[in-house]
């Protein structure tokens, strides 16, 4: 057993990277290769491996710190009694080195010189020298495929040395591969969501000089057929070289550009996909307007409080602050805590869900001449029986025969949940706002036990008595507006359920009955889904069940 002092290696050139997580704890113990910290610099978040196995005894750096090559990161119990890593040495125990202070790095940093732009002379009828430049993926560190996750250029663009040509990630980090010259964008020869490795080609770019005297290119350069492209081991002297990612030096000023003039770092780009907003929606506060981590945070609170920077391109253009009380008497008063969930709930919903609403009438006659009957046992049992309770009993019965409309999609985007439970939800309003308490297996209950419990969730939520679990788990949910009126409405889904139910106020229609006009009783009903889980054809199966339900309640019974 030794102690060694694990330190930042060799991580591009990066002048100063911050910690922005630190993946191990005092006690840990940890195996080669396994991630301690992640640094971020504005070019590249990366995870800093172990080279070394062994128990972490002291952790000498702390989030937000900013590090550099050869800093120390940790003290590590190690199982060898030495070792000759470039980036670990023993542990002099007065000579530790401080936190975020760059010592002497213990070896040369790697500079890998072999040659990963290939230059191809084409000569034309006027004896001009165009000079392509095959630009391929340097070094990266790893000699595993990582994927091509952006083109930050186009065919035509002009680029200049050091400017991002396309963004590469692999699991531990995302990297930019920097123009090895100026010049003019001839072709793309990679793709986003290829897999890429070191030599693999990128595009093909012509040469500044040349671009000055050859003529216009055409679309697709005759590389390969016309002179095929010059191993890297034998390429001229003179010729350019993208920089591997180990020796990159000196590109903190460079903000990274992708076309449409975004200007932002691997980690900020990466984040920004992950909160999935367009970077071209943030305006950056960093040098040259790069976009930094704090703008990106900035924008996304912007957008969960209601609003959107201001002039920006594709977003949600901000409703207009307007006074008021310049055309008469306000009385300001403050939203309601429950006000507020509400409207970020119902913004979130409508923003995420993509809606589709069908509509039909139940005739509910029968029904209502049943629950008519049953008025005086109710009153006996003291519990009010209106329509509500049948409603509840109706739509379980159709959740469990579609299953798909009892489902939630899993956020991975990957997977769908179904459930074998029937927990609804019932919209009920309060002088606080609106709550949806949740009925729990609801398909399991009497029509009694459903009247007897929406009475008391209902009661719970005017007098505000209902507690968190009494709101949650719902797999659907029915907003009745039928005691209040309206001929319907299209209410939104209660996302992550899948549906909603909204019941509008029965009214009395003439339908015909094949021979005569009937007067019948006819409850509107409205189902909003989400299409992303119900197509039209499980949305029209599940209203016309549901209505057939209704109308013969003795369908509930089989
Ligand atoms: N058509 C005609 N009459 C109806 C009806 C319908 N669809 N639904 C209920 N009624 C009647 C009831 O039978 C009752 O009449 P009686 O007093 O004569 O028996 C009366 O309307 C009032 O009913 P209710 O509203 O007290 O009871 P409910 O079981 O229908 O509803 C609750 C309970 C909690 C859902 C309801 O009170 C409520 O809060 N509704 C609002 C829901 C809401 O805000 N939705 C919008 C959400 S999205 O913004």
């Amino acid at each position: 057993m030794s102690r060694q002092t694990l330190k930042v290696p060799d991580i591009g050139g990066a002048e100063d990277s911050e910690v922005i997580e630190l993946c191990v704890q005092v006690g840990d113990r940890v195996e080669l290769e396994q991630g301690l910290i992640v640094l971020e610099s504005d070019k590249a978040s990366m995870e800093i491996p172990a080279d070394q196995a062994g128990v972490v005894v002291e952790i000498l750096v702390k989030e937000g710190d900013t590090l550099v090559e050869g800093a120390a990161i940790l003290v590590l119990e190690t199982d060898a009694e030495s070792n000759d890593s470039s980036t670990s040495e023993p542990v002099a125990a007065e000579a530790q080195e401080p936190a975020g202070v760059a010592p002497e790095p213990v070896a040369e940093p790697t500079v890998h010189e072999e040659e990963l732009a290939d230059t191809v002379v084409h000569t034309d009828a006027a004896a001009a020298v165009a000079a392509e430049v095959v630009v391929a993926v340097p070094d990266i560190g790893t000699p595993d495929p990582v994927e091509l996750i952006e083109i930050c250029v186009a065919v035509g663009d002009h680029v200049d040395e050091g400017d991002s040509l396309v963004v590469l990630e692999s699991d531990k980090a995302s990297m930019e591969i920097p123009s090895p010259q100026a010049g003019k964008v001839l072709s793309l020869t990679a793709a986003v969501g290829d897999q890429v490795a070191e030599g693999d080609k990128l595009l093909v770019l012509v040469g500044e000089a040349a671009a000055v005297t050859a003529p216009e290119p055409e679309a697709e350069p005759e590389i390969a057929d016309a002179t095929p492209a010059v191993e890297p081991a034998t390429a001229p002297a003179t010729a350019p070289k993208t920089p591997p990612i180990n020796a990159q030096k000196e590109r903190s000023e460079v903000a990274p550009v992708a076309p449409g003039g975004v200007y932002a770092g691997p980690a900020v780009r990466k984040l920004a996909r992950e909160f999935g907003v367009g970077l071209e929606q943030v305006a950056g506060s960093g040098p040259r307007g790069r976009i930094v981590k704090e703008d990106l945070q900035g924008y996304v609170k912007s957008a969960l409080a209601g609003g959107t920077q201001a002039g920006a391109g594709g977003a949600i253009p901000p409703i207009p602050e307007v006074d008021f009380a310049a055309f008469g008497e306000v009385d300001m008063q403050p939203l309601t805590k429950v006000d507020k969930l509400t409207a970020a709930n119902m913004q979130r919903s409508w923003l995420n869900v993509p809606h589709v609403t069908q509509f039909d009438e139940a005739d509910i006659t029968e029904l209502e001449a049943f629950r008519t009957q049953l008025k005086a046992e109710a009153a006996q049992r003291e519990v009010k029986l209106t329509p509500l309770p049948f409603l509840l009993k109706a739509c379980a019965q159709a959740l469990r025969d579609n299953p798909r409309m009892n489902s939630s999609l899993i956020g991975d985007g990957e997977h769908i949940a179904f459930k074998d439970y029937v927990h609804i939800g019932m919209a009920v309003d309060t002088p606080a706002g609106l709550v949806v308490p949740v009925i729990r297996d609801a398909d399991k209950k009497s029509l009694w036990e459903l009247a007897a419990e929406t009475a008391e969730l209902a009661e719970k939520a005017r007098t505000r008595k209902l507690r968190p679990l009494d709101m949650q788990g719902g797999c659907f949910s029915i907003s009745s507006l039928g005691g209040i009126g309206g001929t319907g409405f299209t209410p939104i889904v209660n996302a992550p359920e899948v549906a909603i139910l909204g019941v509008s106020k029965l009214a009395v229609k003439p339908v015909w009955d094949g021979e005569v006009f009937a007067p019948r009783k006819m409850l509107p009903l409205a189902l909003s889904y989400d299409h992303r889980v119900v197509n039209g054809a499980l949305g029209g199966k599940f209203m016309t069940e549901l209505s057939a339900l209704l109308a013969d309640i003795r369908r509930l019974l089989l």
